[in-house]
């Protein structure tokens, strides 16, 4: 028998499910959840096949989601006004002793407490509470955290059973123990069409004090989905009070040609800037797309794993010749939810899927839609949104890596740093020490895009492509970092990537180019290719990519290609320099180390444009 208000709205299996449990956390939890949304009833779930093929059935049931053509596809919306990740709704309730750094959204804990539990007061009323347990990271890990998920949005289950390990076990090893996550969301007032009405009190309020978020008034699984970005933020503070690292990283396995060996690396890109497709580079073995968390083992090496099990991947762009595997994912039997594209008699479409008989109606995030249909403010609506994704779990994709599993993870021995940049960083470049790696993954600088809701195309600071997330002090942050790789004996090596780099307003290298860029970097991890040491970190001899081009694409990549792509644009990284001096200078407690580098580069690229009034130089110049 559960005392209190959750005890009269169980049924039967709930009931032996949450008494299995055996954690009174969880039910004072769940009580005050019942108390506060007023559900008609609750479910709570166990991870038996038969309870996961529930949830996907209530989805189908309740139309938050819809059938498609395709055996296992359906289709789900949001509204229209939440279709990326609500940066402005999304604030850290802050005891009044917290100071954050600026950029950081946040609140007073208690007036941020007041007004999202009014907001969520009566939220579920006639509706059902859906319970579910869950682990970060595989299960029986010493990675592994458990989270729960309470929502009364069978979208929001739905897609954490594919993106997620089931936890309900993983929970019973916490022998009643509060070492858990909570989630608390709802979709709020639904429309005829399923998708939430009041985005206007759109909420997203994290407690990192007490390890729970809530989050109201949304679907879009950016803002709703606890296990994703909302666990990521709580991850972080806890990793930066630990000493591990809770990072918004792929993890990949790199696989040189007609050579045995696999490296793992890891890679930081800010979203919609190639982090998913350099995971699914052709040849290379995925581990996970999206989070890692990062620990020293035994024997001083960097370990990772993917906290999810699945894909929450953007699609526009996913064709059959920049992204195959996906694209032959997506176009095949299988359970994976489509959202916010196109949908006209059952099929999906999306844009840049390569198709050219894209049909003139059909249904998508707006609504019932025909071609030139038009927005308030008279702009014409796209047939499919440019942030529009799908959800899959990794083993339904060929590539996926033996080891996305391993309790153990993998053993991480080279990070990769990327954003959206037009003009500054070349393809890629070793750094020249760890402390000189943080300072590249500090200096992430990227363009906005669609994942985001606001202005895209506008350059924007994204320190390690992390900044909407970093909970903690940036320089609490950074420090964390630069002491995290000290003690390893074996550190990875960090690498600056540029896949955005335009020259008279085409880009400079075609999509698939990165996979040199990532081979080399694993070449030099093994010890294989020399390099040329630069102010900016350590760039590639022409020789080595022309020999990778050939032997990779049977390309022949010209020296005048070498030379446009890897000068050294020394006023551009001024420029660069002088923006990290503004947005860092009043940071307080900024690890020494951080502004050691910077100067010295600085001095490095100040004394040559001195010395010659050139604005870049060939790697040449440098040997
Ligand atoms: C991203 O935007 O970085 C994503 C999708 O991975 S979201 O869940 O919106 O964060
Ligand atoms: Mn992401």
């Amino acid at each position: 028998m559960i005392p209190g208000d959750l005890g009269k709205v169980l049924n039967k299996p709930s009931l032996e499910n949450i008494e299995g449990l055996g954690n009174q956390h969880v039910i004072d939890q769940l009580n005050g959840f019942v108390r506060l949304c007023k559900p008609a009833r609750v479910t709570v779930f166990g991870e038996s096949l038969e309870d996961v093929a529930h949830v996907r059935e209530l989805a189908l049931e309740r139309g938050e989601e819809v059938p498609l053509k395709m055996k296992g596809h359906t289709i789900h919306f949001d509204g229209f006004y939440d279709l990326a990740r609500d940066v402005g709704s999304t604030k850290v309730l802050t005891p009044p002793e917290m100071r954050l750094s600026k950029n950081i959204n946040t609140i007073n804990r208690d007036e941020g407490l007041n007004e999202i539990l009014g907001i969520m007061d009566g939220c579920m009323k006639g509706k059902e509470m859906l319970v579910k347990f869950y682990s970060l990271g595989p299960t029986n890990s010493r990675f592994s955290l458990c989270a729960m998920q309470v929502t009364d949005s069978s979208y929001v289950a739905h897609s954490e059973d594919l993106l997620y390990r089931q936890g309900y076990e993983q929970f019973k090893h916490l022998k009643g123990g509060k070492e858990f996550f909570t989630f608390l969301h709802s979709a709020g007032e639904l429309d005829d069409r399923k998708v939430t009405k009041n985005t206007i009190s759109r909420r997203i309020y994290i407690d990192v004090v007490d390890g729970k978020v809530y989050s109201a008034n949304n679907q879009y699984a950016g803002n709703s989905v606890g296990l994703k970005k909302l666990a990521l933020r709580l991850a972080i503070y806890k990793a930066n009070h630990e000493d591990w690292l809770s990072e918004h990283m792929l993890l990949m396995g790199i696989h040189p040609l007609g050579k045995k060996r696999v490296t793992y690396f890891a890679g930081a890109y800010p979203s919609a800037c190639g982090k998913t497709s350099t995971a699914m580079i052709p040849g290379q073995s995925i581990v996970g797309d999206d989070i890692a968390y990062l620990k020293e083992d035994k024997e001083g090496y960097c370990r990772g794993v993917n906290i999810e099990q699945g894909i929450f991947g953007i699609i526009q762009d996913v064709n059959p010749v920049d992204d195959p595997l996906i694209y032959k994912s997506l176009t095949t039997p299988r359970e994976l939810i489509f959202s916010n594209i196109l949908i006209s008699d059952g099929i999906p479409y999306w844009l840049g899927m390569g198709r050219s008989d894209i049909p003139e109606k059909g249904t998508n995030f707006s609504g019932e839609w025909f071609k030139g249909k038009k927005d308030k403010d008279g702009n014409e609506i796209p047939f499919a949104h440019g942030n529009a994704r799908y959800t899959m779990r990794l083993s339904e994709l060929e590539n996926v890596d033996p080891r996305y599993n391993d309790p153990d993870g993998v053993t991480v021995e080279g990070i990769f740093y990327g954003g959206r940049d037009s003009d500054t960083n070349v393809p890629i470049a070793e750094a020249l020490s760890w402390e000189h790696g943080v300072y590249i993954g500090a200096t992430l600088e990227s363009e906005t895009t669609t994942a985001t809701i606001g202005k895209t195309g506008v350059r924007r600071q994204d320190l390690m492509a992390n900044i909407d997330f970093v909970v903690v002090p940036l320089s609490t942050y950074l420090t964390n970092h630069i002491k995290f790789g000290r003690k390893l004996t074996h550190k990875p090596r960090v690498y600056a990537t540029n896949y955005f780099l335009r020259h008279e307003g085409k880009y400079t290298n075609t999509k698939v180019d990165k996979k040199i860029w990532v081979l080399w970097a694993e070449g030099r991890v093994n010890g294989e290719y020399d390099a040329i040491k630069t102010p900016i970190g350590m760039i590639p001899l022409y020789k080595d990519l022309k020999q990778l081009f050939k032997t990779v694409f049977k390309k022949d990549y010209t020296e005048e290609e070498y030379i446009q792509q890897f000068s050294i644009r020394v006023t551009k990284y001024l420029e660069k320099i002088a923006r990290m001096e503004q947005f860092y200078k009043d940071e307080p407690n900024m690890p020494r180390e951080f502004w050691d580098i910077l100067n010295q580069q600085k001095r490095e690229l100040q004394e040559l444009k001195i010395r010659t009034g050139k604005d870049a130089f060939p790697p040449i110049s440098f040997v």
